[in-house]
């Protein structure tokens, strides 16, 4: 790789720094990071913010400078292109209420949003406390809500007509509204996700919601993929509990007398899942030194009404994530845009 004069390159893991003694001061102590994109059949080197006088060369990647307030067009055209899913996926999901599917991300968009995302969590998350003083819910992930409200590049993301598509498909609905989106990040040596069921704590009145899960990067078994326990949306005993050390226990010894198969697979670079409200998923620790990026976005079917809440939790979402919705009317909130169709 060849670089301007004033550069030093250093290649740690997946990343690399560029150190430079010119104009790059003022930025993470002149420190710039950027994303190598490496699928084995192309590698990008995606530059984001780099001061237009700094120019990099490379005779190994293909190297890409973003200015990181605009959203690139050829990523916006990526989120709207769709994703065609194959009567097997939509059955499969029918059956299973879970889908892993490859290629929903490209690299571009991917390194792009790892980026912007991470940023906008970082400057979001007002934990400080150290894993160990927390709860095992608090171990198991930074979580920060509705960051479409706080970024425009972020607000395109969520409202990706692709990744919204895709979840009417396999919900069999014409069309979905957002419940809400959040970044789940799991930190190096972070804990467990508890089994649990999501619908526990929305005031839905069907069970037409789906969550996209989409990992920032490729997530190996060691960093705490999201596990699922396929066709266990049938299993009433246990959606009554909380995410927590007694949902974990008590789920887990349900499931295990049942033939539900338990599934837990590594996610490659650019593939997301999608889970539906009642089946019951969990995730392992965080074994890396790497934080786990996850975003998600929560989809409901667009004529979903509101239930009357069933406990606490569901008195909070609907305060929090629909407020000024009434019970039996469907929920058309500012804060619930039908994103499909768009
Ligand atoms: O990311 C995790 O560890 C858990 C995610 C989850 O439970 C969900 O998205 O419903």
């Amino acid at each position: 790789m060849t670089l301007g004069f004033f550069c030093a390159i250093e290649i740690r893991g997946n990343r690399v720094m560029i150190q430079s003694n010119m104009g790059l001061k003022n930025r993470m102590n002149g420190n710039v990071f950027v994303n190598i994109v490496d699928s084995g059949k192309n590698r990008h080197l995606v530059l984001f913010n780099m001061p237009l006088h700094l120019y990099i060369h490379s005779d190994i990647f293909t190297v890409k400078h973003y200015n990181m307030s605009l959203l690139p067009s050829s990523i916006r055209e990526f989120l709207r292109q769709p994703y065609h899913l194959s009567p097997d996926q939509i059955d499969f999901y029918q059956q299973n209420r879970f889908i892993k599917l490859k290629g929903m991300l490209n690299e571009e968009t991917l390194a792009y949003y790892a980026d912007v995302i991470t940023a906008k969590v970082n400057e979001m998350n007002k934990e400080t406390r150290q894993l160990n003083e927390r709860s095992t819910y608090g171990k198991a992930f930074l979580q920060l809500f509705n960051l479409w409200r706080e970024d425009e590049r972020i607000r395109e993301f969520v409202f990706s007509p692709r990744i919204a598509r895709a979840a009417a498909e396999l919900m069999l609905c014409d069309g979905v509204r957002l419940y809400h989106d959040q970044a789940l990040y799991k930190e190096a040596g972070g804990g467990f996700t508890p089994w649990h069921a999501d619908q526990y704590y929305w005031p839905l009145e069907t069970d037409k919601s789906v969550t996209a899960w989409i990992p920032l990067q490729a997530t190996p078994f060691e960093m705490g993929p999201l596990e699922f326990s396929a066709g266990s949306h049938v299993v009433v005993e246990g959606r009554e509990l909380e995410i927590g050390d007694e949902s974990e226990i008590l789920i887990q010894s349900r499931l295990r007398v049942t033939d539900f198969k338990h599934v837990v697979e590594p996610y490659e670079a650019g593939e997301m899942s999608f889970h539906s409200g009642w089946v019951f998923h969990r995730a392992g620790p965080n074994q890396t030194d790497q934080i786990r990026k996850v975003m998600t976005v929560i989809y409901m079917d667009k004529d979903m009404k509101l239930k009357q809440p069933e406990n606490d939790n569901q008195v909070n979402d609907w305060n929090t994530w629909c407020p000024g919705a009434k019970v039996g009317e469907i929920i058309d909130s500012p804060l619930n845009p039908v994103l499909y169709p768009a």
